[in-house]
């Protein structure tokens, strides 16, 4: 499935977003601009400032609001990019080199924040002290999340339960603030809000759910990005939880050995890929997924039908085929 549908719909608005984005990573230092260029001209999806921009045809937004918003959200978006391959120690982003690998991870992290401070700036100018509110209060969310994580690295007995508050905390909560934030510029209730707000959290669980299963079952050259970084991380995502279920007594020493100890040599990567194959454990990671990705499509028949119904069902498609 691909994301054609979307991708037309909002591609007058998404013009003037990139505008935007383009003259908002300017600055007179000129690290800052050479940095940020390196990312934003990375062929990214632009995701989530499209859910916001379609969102804005929904409720029929006439004004400039949606755009700024849509790209504050990207440069969130592009902010935790930098701060999260610091963080994980990736190599790899959308089939390039890590900018933390090419500019070193304190130049990293500090463009990071210098395109947050940017993305506020623009939200200032919105005047809507909601949605000002919705992005601020994502942006603290997703550190809290990215520190959970943190916490529950190397923990092989780590819940179900803890890995959804995670990944809704560092992933889903960006989609759902960049849904909500165009019914509430369009001066639509707090039930519209609410519905636009879940239709984001539950894609963006899909979303996560499915890099995750793509960390392992993916091929580098598709996901820009090398494959087996959370398992060099010792992250504990959703396949290696059904993984230390299902796993032998055997099977089960290999992950605590690889993910708690951090004692991983050649060859253990491929071993786990196979584990997780032969198990079910990414097939059943996939299949969450799908139910979020239902979850969210049933969340849209509250809302109003046409075109940008259309294209959001399609957004929903596209990041579950990321692995089907
Ligand atoms: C994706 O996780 C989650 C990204 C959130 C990162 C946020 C950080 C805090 P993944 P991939 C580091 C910074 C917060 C700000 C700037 C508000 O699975 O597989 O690591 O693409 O993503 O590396
Ligand atoms: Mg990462
Ligand atoms: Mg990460
Ligand atoms: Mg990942
Ligand atoms: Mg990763």
């Amino acid at each position: 499935a691909g994301i054609q549908g979307l991708v037309e719909l909002v591609s007058g608005d998404m013009e003037k977003v990139n505008a935007l984005i383009l003259s908002k990573a300017g600055s007179n230092v000129e690290l800052i601009p050479e940095i940020a260029r390196h990312l934003i001209d990375s062929g990214g999806k632009r995701l989530r400032p499209m859910l916001t921009l379609a969102f804005a045809q929904m409720f029929g937004y006439q004004g400039e609001g949606h755009v700024i918003l849509a790209a504050s959200v990207e440069f969130m978006h592009t902010a935790t990019l930098l701060h999260d391959d610091v963080v994980d120690e990736s190599d790899m982003r959308r089939g390039k080199l890590a900018a933390r690998k090419l500019w070193g991870n304190q130049a990293s992290v500090l463009v990071g924040d210098y395109l947050l401070g940017q993305a506020f700036k623009m939200m200032v100018d919105v005047h809507s002290l909601e949605a000002l509110r919705i992005l601020s209060e994502a942006s603290a969310i997703i550190a809290e999340g990215e520190v959970l994580q943190l916490g529950a690295a190397q923990d092989t007995s780590t819940t179900y339960d803890m890995y959804l508050r995670v990944i809704e905390a560092k992933t889903a909560a960006l989609f759902a603030a960049a849904c909500e934030v165009s019914p509430e510029i369009a001066d639509k209730g707090d039930e519209v809000r609410a519905a636009a707000r879940k239709f984001g959290l539950e894609l963006g669980y899909a979303f996560q759910l499915v890099d995750d299963a793509l960390d392992y079952g993916g091929a580098a050259a598709d996901l820009g990005k090398d494959v087996g970084d959370d398992f060099h991380e010792g992250k504990i995502t959703l396949p290696i939880i059904y993984a230390m279920e299902r796993g032998s007594d055997e099977d089960k020493a290999f992950w605590k050995r690889c993910l708690e100890d951090g004692d991983i040599n050649e060859g253990d990567l491929d071993h786990a890929i196979k584990l997780l194959k032969e198990n079910g454990a990414l097939a059943d990671t996939v299949q969450r997924a799908r139910d979020y990705g239902a979850s969210a499509i049933e969340t849209l028949s509250g809302l109003p039908d046409g075109p940008a119904k259309q294209a959001l069902r399609e957004a929903v498609d596209f990041c579950i085929a990321r692995v089907s």
